[in-house]
């Protein structure tokens, strides 16, 4: 695991402050994932960072590589433009719940079901943050949003089941609490060869937070600390027994041809049936 403090380097600090509020757990999401970025030692020049619109996704203006700020639930599309343009590139998408699995649902699934070599990182605060607390479909079920006052009846995604299901390779998820868990993951995730995908979950104080009342920041670290339970400890359980915690660890690593490659096989191919060569 990396030690170092090396990663302001990867940061465009003339854009700093960030916006985001006192105790966001966004941060603690870019520093693993910065972390995990310099133990692979990627050259900056080949890594794309691409993103949606919410506060997770202003990540992207904050960071020291190609950057792409897209369109609310489109970062996944640009990205399998650049990735299919130049497969060298390190494609990396970071983006909201609701960017995700709401107005990005079927970009995901597709990707997913693609297997193509993008890396994606979900901010997972259960909440729209950007928009003033909205439900996600990843808000928990009976959690209050200002769309829910009373409490979200609607059964949420798992995120990590849907990206199983769709054919995602690489599936994982972790926690802010536990942050040298989440940059190894994350480091996991880079070095796969397939879509590759991770539950962040993060801590919104402001409006999950609030409205939820957990508390501050401290406070809803803490009640992830008492909420989370390990995939192996999980799987010796009761569904019962695990029904309101969150799991967290690597669920599905599985080798498929990705896709860029499966292009590229193809193309040349079709060259060789047309041409000769
Ligand atoms: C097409 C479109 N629809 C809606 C919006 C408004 N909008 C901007 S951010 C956002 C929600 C962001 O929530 P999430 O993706 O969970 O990210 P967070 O802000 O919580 O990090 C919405 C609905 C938009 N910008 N574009
Ligand atoms: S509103 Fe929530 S997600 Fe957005 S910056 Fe503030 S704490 Fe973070």
């Amino acid at each position: 695991m990396s030690q170092n403090n090396g990663i302001r380097k990867y940061l465009r600090l003339e854009h700093y402050p960030t916006i985001w509020c006192a105790g966001c757990g966004n941060g603690q999401v870019v520093g693993a994932l910065l972390r995990a970025i310099d133990t692979m030692k990627l050259d900056p020049e080949k890594v794309v960072v691409v993103s949606g619109i919410g506060c997770s996704s202003r990540a992207s203006g904050y960071l020291n590589f190609n950057t792409l700020h897209t369109t609310h639930g489109r970062p996944v599309a640009y990205a399998t433009g650049v990735k299919l343009a130049n497969p060298e590139l390190e494609v990396i998408v970071v983006s909201g719940d609701g960017d995700t699995t709401a107005i990005g649902g079927n970009h995901f699934i597709h990707a997913a079901r693609r297997n193509i070599g993008i890396k994606m990182f979900i901010f997972n605060n259960s909440i729209y943050g950007m928009t003033g607390g909205q439900c996600s479909p990843m808000t928990p079920n009976a959690c209050r949003a200002t769309t829910a006052p009373h409490g979200n009846l609607d059964t949420p995604f798992d995120i990590c089941r849907i990206a199983e299901a769709a054919g995602a390779t690489y599936v994982a998820r972790g926690v802010t609490y536990a942050p040298v868990k989440l940059e190894a993951m994350m480091l996991k995730a880079l070095q796969h060869d397939g879509f590759a995908v991770m539950d962040c979950i993060t801590q919104c104080p402001t409006y999950f937070g609030r409205q939820n009342k957990i508390g501050g920041p401290v406070d809803m670290i803490q009640w992830q600390k008492e909420n989370t339970i390990s995939v192996e400890k999980a799987q010796k359980l009761p569904p019962h027994a695990i029904e309101d915690k969150i799991v967290t660890g690597i669920f599905k690593t599985d080798l498929r041809t990705e896709y860029t490659k499966l292009y590229r096989r193809l193309n040349d191919q079709c060259r060789k049936d047309e041409c000769g060569d």
